[in-house]
């Protein structure tokens, strides 16, 4: 059954996806109410909701977040984000305040490492857009980032958020980096608004 993780953080995470749903006696769900034929077909009529086991949902918000602490290159780990149900994603920061959110998640699921987003340049050097090819509306670079540095004359064409281990002042900033690094990750998703 349903286990909430232990957790000290100033957000309150409430729970796998998988629970959250299986608390809404989806039909089949192990301890679905049985309700009778009229309860039968409302849940006939009701939508499928598509479960997402792993994500973690924020308190106060819908959207939802899977840590994975293996590295992977930022194209793995778009796949693997890819892959888990229609919709879920590579994290993409889109203001201040979940930059924030995605910091603290990280802190406290992946090691405080540092862990990639879901944007590149490397189809115009410069011009930062998501994986999916969306504009990119939010950023919060280091300072002298993004340099397109690198020692291999590749440049840097992916980018992560800095962690713990990065100074004080630079921890939740990003840096561009070689999309080949392996890094941590976290995937994004946003379930299916109820009708
Ligand atoms: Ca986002
Ligand atoms: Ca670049
Ligand atoms: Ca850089």
């Amino acid at each position: 059954m349903c286990r909430l993780p232990l957790h000290t953080l100033t957000w309150t995470v409430i729970g796998l996806g998988a629970c959250a749903f299986d608390a809404g006696g989806l039909p089949g769900a192990p301890g679905a109410p049985d309700g009778g034929p009229a309860a039968d077909a409302a849940r006939a009529d009701a939508p499928t909701v598509p479960s997402a086991p792993g994500y973690e949902q924020v308190s106060g918000t819908d959207v939802r977040y899977r840590p994975v602490l293996a590295p992977a290159t930022l194209e793995a780990a778009a796949a693997d984000c890819d892959d888990d149900v229609a919709g879920a994603h590579l994290v993409v920061v889109d203001d201040a305040a979940e930059n924030g959110v995605v910091r603290r998640f990280a802190d406290a699921r992946v090691a405080g490492d540092r862990i990639w987003l879901g944007i590149t340049d490397a189809a115009i050097e410069g011009v930062w857009r998501t994986v999916d090819g969306a504009a990119v509306d939010y950023v919060h670079w280091k300072d002298g980032e993004p340099n397109d540095g690198g020692d291999d004359g590749d440049g840097e064409d992916c980018a992560v958020m800095l962690g713990v281990h990065d100074p004080g002042p630079d921890r939740g900033r990003w840096n561009d980096v070689a999309c080949d690094e392996p890094h941590p990750y976290v995937c994004e998703w946003h379930p299916p608004a109820s009708p």
